[in-house]
This record gives C-alpha cells, structure tokens and sequence, in this order.
C-alpha cells in the first residue's frame, strides 16, 4: 500500500506504543482517522511494509488529510496542537509557557524515547547476550535519571503540566512513563510529576481508548 492521500488522518501505530497518545489527540479533537496497525518489531514482514511509509520502519507514523506524512511523535503531537488553535493541547506561540512546552516534548523524544531502541531490542548493540542484560539495566538506570531530572525541572502549573486542562505533554508522558522501567520507578522518581500522569490516564474522553489501546490491567504500573 502506498501513502493514502487526501483521506482524513491515517494513524500508523499499535497498542502501547508511541501511537497511543497521537490517538488520544485526535480523540480530544474529534478528528476522525483511520487506524492502521503496525506492529512492526513482531514480523518481518510488518516491518518491510511499514518501510515504505517510514523508512525508519517505526510507528507512529501520521498521514495528513493534505496527504503529507509526519513520523516523530513529538512532531506529531505538536503539530496536531498547533493546527487547532484553542484546543487547548499546547501553548500557543506567544505563551509564556511555549519555551517550556518545547523543552519537555524534545526531552522526552530524544533524552527517553530513543533509548527504546536499545532497550526493545538490546542484541542491536550488545556484542554478545550477556551484554544485553547489562543495556537494559543501563538504559532503565539512564531512564529514571532523565525522569528525575525532568520531575526536579518541570513543576506542574496546575492539575496536568502546563495548567489545568490536558495537553499533548501530559498524554506524552503519561504513554512514554509505562513503558520500562515502568511507572512505579517514575513515580519514585519524578513524584512531583505523578498526579498529572494520573489525572491523564483518568481523563474521562479517553476513558475508552486507553481501555482499548493501553489497558491498565493488573500490575500494569511495574
Ligand atoms: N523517534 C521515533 C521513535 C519511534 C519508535 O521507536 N517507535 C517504536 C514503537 S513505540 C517502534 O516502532 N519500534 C520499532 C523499531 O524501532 O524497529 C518517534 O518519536 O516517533
């Protein structure tokens, strides 16, 4: 299949992944998408598919009604925000809050995010399987580091980040933070930041998509 053009949003992604909270934006901005799954580390064949859309073969991957494609889901998530001015999911341009919305969507991309890489499939970098063990636990150890780091810079400006009303940062975070080492370890970490990752995963318009895309089944915290 080539790039759908001109059909609506086309979301490229899978449960639990960073898909979910390019879902969970469109839902908050009744945009309606069609959903094709990816998931692209199980098969091969998955993969070289998902090749010809994002030739870094990962998900998420977005199709624009214009029929432009998007990956990055930082850019992603910013873009959705800032072409629906007054949604409210980010800080407009001349908000004071900007500089710090930008920061937090960056670090969370290329300080967290692009560990898993490694973290999803150590034997990319481990020179033998003994070593795999030792990158998890190194990448898990970097992780909360930069969970610390975000939890001891980022004071929350109201019930999510950035104010009262839930944003791309919060649906972000609250995605990225389940992910290993897993939330008990970000919430030792980054206590400050847990209430509004909470108030996230409860936001009653996205009750049904998290059920169905990342399910809070038991022990899911860690
Ligand atoms: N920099 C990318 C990273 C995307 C990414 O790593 N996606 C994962 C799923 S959560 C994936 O597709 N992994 C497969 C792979 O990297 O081979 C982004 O922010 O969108």
């Amino acid at each position: 299949m080539g790039t759908p053009m001109g059909d609506g949003y086309v979301v490229y992604g899978a449960p639990g992944t960073g898909s979910v909270p390019v879902e969970a934006a469109l839902t908050l901005l009744r945009e309606p998408y069609r959903m094709v799954e990816r998931a692209t580390w199980r098969e091969v064949a998955v993969s070289a598919e998902m090749a010809r859309i994002n030739p870094m073969r990962q998900v998420p991957a977005l199709v624009l009604p214009s029929g432009e494609l998007m990956t990055e889901s930082a850019a992603i998530l910013i873009h959705l925000a800032d072409s629906h001015p007054g949604s409210g999911l980010a800080p407009g341009l001349d908000s004071s809050l900007r500089p710090r919305f930008l920061r937090w969507m960056a670090f969370i991309a290329a300080q967290v995010y692009a560990l898993y890489w490694i973290r999803d499939e150590p034997s990319r970098l481990a020179a033998d399987p003994a070593h795999e063990a030792v990158l998890r636990e190194r990448t898990a150890q970097r992780i909360l580091d930069c969970w610390r780091i975000m939890g001891d810079g980022l004071t929350p400006a109201g019930r999510f980040l950035l104010g009262d009303e839930i944003g791309v940062l919060d649906l972000y975070l609250a995605m990225v933070s389940r992910w290993g080492p897993r939330r008990k370890g970000f919430y030792a970490a980054a206590p400050g930041l847990a209430p509004a990752v909470r108030a996230a995963d409860a936001e009653p318009r996205l009750a049904a998509l998290w059920a169905a895309r990342a399910p809070f089944v038991e022990g899911w915290e860690g």
